[in-house]
């Protein structure tokens, strides 16, 4: 199996994808494809039928789209990490996964991850406020903190995951929102601080940064950190 990805500083889907792919515990190999080359148009259409990335190809069989990825892959590995075993728990967590895919456009327009950058702010300067007070953002932000604790008050008690001590594909989905979160500052709850801080702190998450890490000084940390 092979999984395009793209770069891996600003990529949230991709990202995500394989954080996924990963939990499968299935062997596969990545190709990068960047995003913002002159040629990528072209190439992501020979690529994607969907002209999008991340997309999985199984022999030539070609999955777009992450919900669809994660689905495809727990068929082929039924019972790895992508989701909880116990049925509504499953549930629970493709609820949580879809949520994140369908929702948050305000907050992801304005606040766009990178991996690789924190927005410095010194006596208020200078300031973040015009991009999370934009109209929609705060909202957004308390409703992922919101959805983080009630997932987790039902299903977490067991670690510092949504389900506990092990990070699904739900928390996956998740990822880029801590990450962005950390990049831009943006002050959270005290529970909500503590799950992004496991999020950003899992070993695979923490090999996607390094990674991410690796790729802008090899591209130039300045072009890296100045997109998007
Ligand atoms: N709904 C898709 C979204 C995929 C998506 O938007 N991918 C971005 C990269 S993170 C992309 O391919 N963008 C194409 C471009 O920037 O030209 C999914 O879940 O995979």
């Amino acid at each position: 199996m092979r999984l395009i990805i793209g770069a891996k500083w600003s990529s949230t889907w991709t990202m995500r994808g394989w954080l996924i792919a990963r939990l499968s515990g299935l062997a596969f190999e990545c190709d990068t494809l960047w995003l913002s080359r002159p040629d990528s148009k072209a190439r992501l259409a020979q690529v994607s039928p969907t002209g999008l990335i991340p997309v999985l190809d199984h022999d030539g069989f070609l999955v777009t789209d992450t919900l669809a990825i994660a689905e495809y892959l727990w068929e082929l590995a039924p019972g790895s990490d992508i989701w909880p075993a116990d049925r509504q728990a499953r549930a629970a967590a493709r609820m949580a996964a879809a949520e994140m895919h369908s929702s948050f456009a305000a907050l992801r327009a304005a606040l766009p991850m990178n991996l690789v950058k924190r927005w410095p702010v010194a006596n208020g300067l200078p300031s973040n406020v015009k991009l999370v007070n934009r109209p929609g953002v705060p909202a957004e932000i308390a409703r992922v903190q919101d959805a983080w604790r009630h997932t987790r008050a039902r299903w977490g008690a067991g670690g510092p995951f949504l389900f506990g001590a092990a990070f699904n594909a739900a928390d996956a989905m998740y990822a880029p929102m801590a990450s962005r979160f950390r990049t831009y500052a943006v002050e959270l709850a005290p529970d909500a601080q503590a799950y992004a801080d496991a999020v950003l702190s899992h070993p695979l998450v923490t090999e996607w940064i390094e990674g991410a890490h690796a790729q802008a000084r090899e591209v130039g940390w300045d072009a890296a950190v100045a997109f998007p």
